[in-house]
């Protein structure tokens, strides 16, 4: 975890200190409405240990990458989704456009996507 960064407003969404649209949480994971969705369905799965990004955290707890992976599908089931499909995206670091530094999964739906990248 990467303890010396400051809290980010994923935190206070998991402490229930900010209001969100929960749509599942776990022992290990926690997963809410994107407040600026860019599919019909799109939710943030995150895992309620702060790493600052997949990489970070596949390298320091892959048990707990795994956990992350499982809720994605856990959610997807939940929204209907699992069948017509989805993405799963980690956006990592500046050219992604990673804005919040506490890893997370989009898990984007409920439509036909388009491509993907720049
Ligand atoms: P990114 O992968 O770090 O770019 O994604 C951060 C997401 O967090 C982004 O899609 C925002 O819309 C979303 N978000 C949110 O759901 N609630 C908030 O209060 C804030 C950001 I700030």
């Amino acid at each position: 975890m990467d303890g010396a960064a400051a809290e980010t407003l994923f935190e206070r969404i998991i402490a229930g200190e900010i209001p969100a649209d929960v749509v599942h949480q776990d022992e290990a994971t926690f997963a809410f409405r994107d407040i600026n969705p860019q599919a019909r369905v799109h939710v943030l799965v995150v895992p309620r240990k702060r790493y600052r990004n997949v990489a970070e955290l596949a390298a320091a707890d892959p048990g707990l990458l795994a956990d992350l992976l499982r809720s994605c599908r856990t959610v997807a089931g939940l929204e209907g989704i699992e069948e017509t499909g989805y993405r799963v995206v980690f956006n990592t670091d500046a050219d992604a456009g990673q804005t919040v530094f506490h890893v997370h999964a989009h898990v984007l739906g409920g439509e036909q996507l388009g491509l993907f990248g720049s």
